[in-house]
């Protein structure tokens, strides 16, 4: 990674708990490979990130790929959870939060993930807000996801998005997109008409001394989408199996995700493969301009 930095190789980010607790074994193991495997045939350099012995690895050994994989007790780090994690010699994963530490650390400035988390449906209950909304607001990295991730309040999440100072920009579409789904039926506030727009205002964002991360949203490809009306019934489903079960905190979108993928017999982890391929495809190319 040193390396590619001194030579000016473009390096993509990758995050770590979308192979602990955002998919099941092997379907991650491939999925983190193949990311990387894309980044690469793009002529950059990926960086997947995590915690393994409480060291810090901004770029993981495929032996240390498949470990994260097949280990069912890996912790999921966030912000909060890094420096005990670093003092206690934690191997862990990391969110999209904690992630974003990282790569700013690291001077990365490009990052790929499938969708951000958010503002929780229900959230004036249990005030459940990923960290991933603040921490988006404290460093200034080119972010590439598909939407926030549909479990949520959309809603709200794109509110304090912009509450933040957080620029939400669609790669050519005129709606949010919504991870799984193509719209949101949310009028997108910052339309890109290519790659060259999003660099541009990355470098415009640093001369205003803008330190947020820009929200680059690209809508998951046309022949892997799941539209809203299929999706949202196994939401809801899901949601509800959450409540009586009681999951909270952290374990809800692990939870979610895999419910989901299990009401839609599979069909929501491939969406979810495809359109972090398209995430990242879009990054290498933001990278490399
Ligand atoms: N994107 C995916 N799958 C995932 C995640 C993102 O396609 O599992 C992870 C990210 O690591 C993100 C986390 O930070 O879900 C959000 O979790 P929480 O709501 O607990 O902050
Ligand atoms: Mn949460």
């Amino acid at each position: 990674i040193n390396k590619a930095l001194n030579q000016k190789i473009p390096i993509v980010a990758l995050e770590s708990t979308i192979i602990t607790h955002g998919m099941p074994f092997p379907d991650n193991y491939e999925t983190a490979i193949k990311a990387e495997k894309i980044v690469r045939y793009a002529g950059c350099i990926p960086a997947t990130i995590a915690l393994i012995n409480g060291q810090i690895k901004i770029g993981l050994t495929q032996n240390e790929i498949y470990y994260l994989s097949k280990t069912q007790s890996t912790k999921k780090l966030s912000t909060s959870d890094l420096a005990m994690g670093i003092v206690q010699k934690i191997t862990g994963s990391t969110t999209v939060a904690a992630t974003l530490i990282l790569a700013a650390l690291a001077k990365i400035s490009v990052f790929a993930t499938g969708g951000i988390g958010g503002v929780h449906r229900g959230f004036e209950k249990d005030f459940d807000i990923s960290a991933d909304l603040k921490q988006l607001a404290s460093v200034p990295i080119n972010v590439v996801c598909a939407g926030p991730k549909a479990i949520l309040d959309l809603p709200k999440t794109i509110e304090l998005i912009g509450s933040l100072g957080v620029p939400i920009i669609t790669f050519r579409s005129q709606d949010v997109p919504a991870f799984w789904s193509r719209k949101s039926g949310l009028k997108s506030p910052i339309i890109a008409k290519s790659v060259k727009e999003i660099a541009h205002s990355y470098l415009v964002r640093s001369q205003l001394g803008l330190n947020e991360s820009q929200l680059i949203c690209n809508p998951i490809p046309i022949k892997n989408e799941i539209k809203r009306q299929i999706i949202e019934p196994a939401i809801n489903q899901s949601i509800e199996l959450a409540k009586i079960r009681q999951i909270k905190g952290q374990d809800v979108t692990p939870f979610l995700l895999s419910k989901i993928n299990e009401a839609t017999r599979g069909q929501s982890l491939e969406a979810n493969k495809a359109l972090l391929f398209n995430n990242i495809d879009l990054a290498t190319k933001i990278a490399n301009t």
